[in-house]
C-alpha cells in the first residue's frame, strides 16, 4: 500500500494548488514532504522558508511554520532562524530566479558560511511568475520573452559557484529523475551544514510551450536527453551530469612553530636596581633605555619604539611600567623579547 503519511507535512485543505497543470513544482513539494517524513520532521521541529516566485509560493502548503520573506531574501531568514533556534531544522524552498538572482549575493555568502540549512532550488531556468523572462539560469540560446531570438549570455553555472570552496554540499537532479531525486532529497537532508540541491524543472506554460513542448512529459524527455546521472559522491559536477557533490572542510597544513626557550632566569641572580638607579637609564646622553615590569628590568635600546622620530618617547625610560604595559594591547609581546639586565629591589 502506498504511504501517504506525508500529506500530514502539506495543507490539504488549500488544495488545489495555484501552480498551472504539469509544472514541476507539484512534484518537488511532494518529494520534499515525503523526505521530511522519513526524516521525522514535521511542525514540531521544522521551520520552511521561501522567497518570491511560483516556486516561493510552496512554503504557503507546507503545514509547518513558514516565513515567506521578500525576493531574494530566504537565505537570510534561513540562516537567522538557524541562528537563533539552532534546535529547528531549516528547509528553504524557491526558486532559481530568486535564490540566484536577486538573491545571488546571499546564495555566495550564506553558502561560505555554511549554516545547518537545507535549500530546494526549483530550477526551472526561467522567471515563471513574472511572465517567463530570462533568468540566471537560463541557457544561453534559449527564447524566453525577453530573448525572442535567443538568450544572449551565459547561464550561472551553480554546478561550479556551490563547489568551489570547501565545505559545500551541491546535488544537481531533475523532477523527471524520480529515483535521483528522493535520494538527493534524502541526502541533502541529512547532511550537517549548508545544503543545495539544484532541481532542474519545468515550467510549462511559460517557458516549455514558448520552446515548442505541448506537454510537460516532452520536457521531461528533454531533461533526460541533456542530462545524465553519474553514481557516487563527486568533487564537482559537470553541467551536464546529475549527481552529489560533497567536500568536507580543507584541513590547513599544520604549521611547525618553533620556540627559542630563553633559560629562565632566576630573579636572586640579576642585578639590582633601585628606582633611583633605574631613572638614569633613560636615554638620554647615549645611555641606554631600561624598563622595570614586573620586578625585572629590561633594556630596550632596541626596540623600535624609540628609534628615529620615536625617541621622543624616550620619557618613559628609567621607569618602572608594570601598571602601563598591563593594560597596553599587546603590551607584554612588545617587552618580552628584550634583554633583561636585572630586577627591581623591593
Ligand atoms: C524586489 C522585487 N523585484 C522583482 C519582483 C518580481 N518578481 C516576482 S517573482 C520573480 C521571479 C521569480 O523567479 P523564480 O525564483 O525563478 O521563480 P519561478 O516563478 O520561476 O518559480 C520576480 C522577478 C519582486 N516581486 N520583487
Ligand atoms: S507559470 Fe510556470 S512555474 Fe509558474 S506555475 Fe505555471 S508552469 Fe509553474
Amino acid at each position: 500500500m502506498i504511504d501517504r503519511s506525508y500529506k500530514d507535512l502539506l495543507k490539504m485543505r488549500r488544495f488545489p494548488h495555484t501552480w498551472c497543470p504539469g509544472c514541476g513544482i507539484g512534484a518537488v513539494l511532494k518529494n520534499v514532504a515525503m523526505g521530511l517524513r522519513e526524516m521525522g520532521w514535521d511542525y514540531r521541529n521544522t521551520v520552511i522558508v521561501s522567497g518570491i516566485g511560483c516556486s516561493g509560493r510552496m512554503g504557503g502548503y507546507m503545514n509547518v511554520d513558514a516565513v515567506h520573506t521578500p525576493h531574494g531574501r530566504p537565505l537570510t531568514a534561513a540562516e537567522a532562524i538557524k541562528t537563533v533556534r539552532p534546535d529547528l531544522n531549516v528547509v528553504v524552498l524557491s526558486g532559481d530566479g530568486d535564490l540566484a538572482s536577486i538573491g545571488g549575493n546571499h546564495l555566495l555568502h550564506t553558502a561560505r558560511r555554511n549554516p545547518d540549512i537545507t535549500v530546494f532550488c526549483n530550477d526551472n531556468e526561467i522567471y515563471g511568475l513574472t511572465g517567463g523572462q530570462a533568468g540566471p539560469t537560463t541557457p544561453k540560446g534559449t527564447k524566453t520573452i525577453t530573448s525572442p531570438r535567443g538568450e544572449h549570455y551565459q547561464p550561472l553555472r551553480l554546478n561550479r559557484i556551490l563547489t568551489t570552496q570547501a565545505p559545500y554540499f551541491y546535488a544537481k537532479t531533475t523532477v523527471y529523475h524520480l529515483n535521483h531525486f528522493k535520494t538527493c532529497i534524502h541526502e541533502a537532508l541529512r547532511y550537517k551544514g549548508f545544503s543545495f540541491v539544484d532541481i532542474i524543472s519545468d515550467c510549462i506554460e511559460l517557458n516549455g510551450r514558448r520552446l515548442g513542448f505541448k506537454t510537460a512529459h516532452q520536457m521531461f524527455k528533454w531533461f533526460d536527453q541533456r542530462f545524465h546521472i553519474v553514481e557516487g559522491v563527486r568533487d564537482h559536477l559537470k553541467d551536464d551530469e546529475l549527481g552529489i557533490a560533497m567536500k568536507e572542510a580543507d584541513t590547513l597544513p599544520k604549521v611547525k612553530v618553533e620556540v627559542s626557550e630563553k633559560p629562565e632566569v632566576s630573579l636572586k641572580d640579576l642585578k639590582p636596581f633601585s628606582l633611583e638607579e633605574l631613572a638614569s637609564f633613560d636615554g638620554q646622553d647615549g645611555k641606554p633605555i631600561y624598563i622595570g615590569y614586573q620586578g625585572k628590568v629590561y633594556d630596550l635600546s632596541t626596540s623600535p619604539l624609540f628609534q628615529g622620530e620615536k625617541r621622543m618617547r624616550c620619557h618613559l625610560g628609567g621607569k618602572d611600567l608594570t601598571q602601563e604595559i598591563g593594560i597596553a594591547p599587546h603590551g607584554e609581546e612588545l617587552i618580552f623579547k628584550f634583554p633583561i639586565v636585572g630586577r627591581l629591589k623591593e
